[in-house]
C-alpha cells in the first residue's frame, strides 16, 4: 500500500512547467475546485452561522428606479486612463480602457478607448448626412432617420488602434499597468447597415477599387478603404452594445471595418468616394505606416496581427502568497477567430492550453483562462494565441528580427509578466 494520500478523483493534473494545471478546472465552471482541499481557492474561509450578520442596507428601504443607470459609487476608480495629446489642444490625444479592471469580453461604452485627431464634434443628428459618391452610377444622400429605416446587422466585434502596445517596441519594459499599455483596444456589439447594401444601392462603376472614408470631425480624417473590404463585413455603425453610438465612438455613424486597424474604422462618418485607386492621404502616408530597417516604409497593413495578453496578474498586481490562481487575459485577432490560447510559467520553456470561454467569435475578444498554482518562487508568465488561420502570435525578439525596431505601429509580440518571490508583478521583456 502506498503512503502517498490519495488523490481526489478531480484533482486538476500539472500540464505544463512550473504549476500550471489542466484547463478542465474551467471548463467545468469550476466544480472540480470543490472538495479538493488543498486545491480550494483563495479567498473563501470556513463560514459559521455567526458569520452573517443582517447588515442596515437590508434593514432599510433601498434607493429609487433611475432614468439611465451609473456604476456602482464603490467602482469610481474604474475609469479610462486619460493621455492628452499636444498641448493646448485637449481634444487630440487618446484614452485607454483600463483592461485590468473589466472582465468578460464587452467593453462598457463608457470604457471603450478614444483616439481622436481633433476633439470630438457636437454633431446635430438632424443636420448631418452621408453622402456616397464618385464612381457611382447613382450619388446619394442619407439623413441619420432615413439610414435608420435600412436593413441592420449586428457583430460583437474588437476595435485595436495600431499604435496600441506601441511600448513594447521600447528598448525598456515600460513598468505602466497592462491598460495603459495595451488599452487602445475594445470590444462593443455593433449595429449598423452593410455598407454593401448602400453601395449596391449607388451603383459601384466597374473599375472601382477603393473607396474613401471622411469623417465630420475638424480633423476631417479620412482613410482609403480596399473596395473588398467595404462590400465584404464592412457596416456603417448606429449603435453600440443596444444605445446608439455615442459621441466618442463616432455619434451620429461610423465606418466599422472588422479586424482592421482602427484608424481606418472613420468617426462622425460624412462621406464615401468610389475611386479607382488610394487618395494617398496624411494618415495612410506619413502616419499608419511601417518603417522597415532599410528605411523603405510598408503601407496599407490593415489586419491586425493574432495577440494576446495576460490581464491578471499582470503588471502592478500583487500575489496574495502561494496558492491556486486563475490566470486570466484576451486573446483576439484580425483575420479571424482565435483558435487556441497557450499559457506559459517559466518564461516560455513550456506551454499549456488554455480554456476559451464562448462563445468564440471572429475578429472578437476572446476570453481565456488558466489555473495555475503558484509555489512562491519567481515565475514568467506568458501567453500567445494562435487564429484560425493557422498565425503564431511572435515573441518580441521574432517581431524585431522581422520588423527592426523603428516601427511604430503594429506591435503584437508575446507580452511577459514577471512574477517575483515577493509576489510583486512587473512587466519584463523576457
Ligand atoms: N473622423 C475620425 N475618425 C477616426 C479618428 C479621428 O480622429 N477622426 N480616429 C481614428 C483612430 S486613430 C482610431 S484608433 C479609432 C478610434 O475609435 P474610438 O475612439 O471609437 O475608440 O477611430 C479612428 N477614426
Ligand atoms: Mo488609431
Amino acid at each position: 500500500m502506498s503512503d502517498k494520500p490519495a488523490e481526489p478523483a478531480t484533482s486538476p493534473e500539472i500540464v505544463a512547467g512550473n504549476g500550471l494545471l489542466h484547463r478542465r478546472l474551467f471548463l467545468t465552471q469550476g466544480a472540480a475546485l470543490v472538495g479538493t482541499g488543498g486545491l480550494a481557492l483563495l479567498a473563501a474561509r470556513p463560514a459559521g452561522a455567526e458569520t452573517l450578520t443582517v447588515p442596515t442596507w437590508t434593514k432599510t428601504i433601498g434607493a429609487p428606479m433611475s432614468g439611465y443607470g451609473v456604476p456602482s459609487k464603490h467602482e469610481g476608480k474604474v475609469q479610462r486612463i486619460v493621455r492628452p495629446g499636444a498641448p493646448g489642444a485637449p481634444g487630440t490625444g487618446g484614452s485607454r480602457t483600463p483592461l485590468e479592471l473589466v472582465n468578460g469580453t464587452i467593453t462598457p461604452a463608457g470604457l471603450h478607448f478614444e483616439r481622436h485627431h481633433n476633439g470630438i464634434p457636437d454633431i446635430d443628428p438632424a443636420q448631418h448626412r452621408l453622402v456616397i459618391h464618385g464612381k457611382v452610377k447613382r450619388p446619394l444622400s442619407f439623413t441619420v432617420e432615413s439610414l435608420l429605416r435600412y436593413p441592420t446587422v449586428s457583430r460583437i466585434q474588437f476595435l485595436e488602434c495600431s499604435g496600441n502596445s506601441a511600448l513594447g517596441w521600447a528598448r525598456e519594459a515600460p513598468q505602466q499597468s497592462v491598460g495603459s499599455i495595451h488599452g487602445l483596444l475594445s470590444c462593443s456589439e455593433w449595429t449598423g447597415v452593410p455598407l454593401s447594401v448602400l453601395l449596391d444601392e449607388a451603383g459601384v462603376e466597374p473599375g472601382a477599387a477603393w473607396v474613401l472614408a471622411e469623417g465630420a470631425d475638424s480633423a476631417a480624417m479620412s482613410r482609403s478603404v480596399p473596395l473588398a473590404k467595404a462590400l465584404d463585413d464592412a457596416m456603417v455603425a448606429l449603435w453600440q452594445n443596444g444605445e446608439r453610438i455615442r459621441p466618442e465612438q463616432g455619434y451620429p455613424m461610423r465606418l466599422f471595418l472588422p479586424g482592421f486597424e482602427g484608424n481606418m474604422s472613420v468617426k462622425w462618418l460624412r462621406r464615401l468616394q468610389v475611386n479607382d485607386a488610394p487618395t494617398m492621404t496624411r494618415d495612410e502616408t506619413s502616419k499608419y505606416s511601417d518603417l522597415m530597417p532599410d528605411g523603405k516604409s510598408w503601407l496599407f497593413t490593415f489586419t491586425m496581427g493574432v495577440k494576446s495578453l495576460i490581464t491578471s496578474p499582470s503588471q502592478g498586481f500583487r500575489m496574495q502568497g502561494p496558492g491556486l490562481y486563475e490566470i486570466s487575459g484576451l486573446a483576439w485577432s484580425g483575420a479571424g477567430k482565435i483558435r487556441r490560447v497557450e499559457v506559459s510559467a517559466d518564461g516560455g520553456q513550456t506551454w499549456g492550453e488554455a480554456a476559451l470561454t464562448d462563445p468564440v467569435l471572429s475578429k472578437s475578444l476572446t476570453r481565456f483562462r488558466m489555473a495555475w498554482r503558484w509555489n512562491g518562487g519567481p515565475a514568467i508568465l506568458k501567453s500567445r494565441a494562435i487564429d484560425e488561420t493557422g498565425a503564431l502570435q511572435p515573441t518580441r525578439d521574432e517581431l524585431i528580427t522581422q520588423r527592426g525596431e523603428r516601427s511604430n505601429y503594429h506591435y503584437h509580440g508575446i507580452q511577459p509578466w514577471s512574477i517575483a518571490a515577493t509576489g510583486e508583478v512587473t512587466n519584463v521583456h523576457a
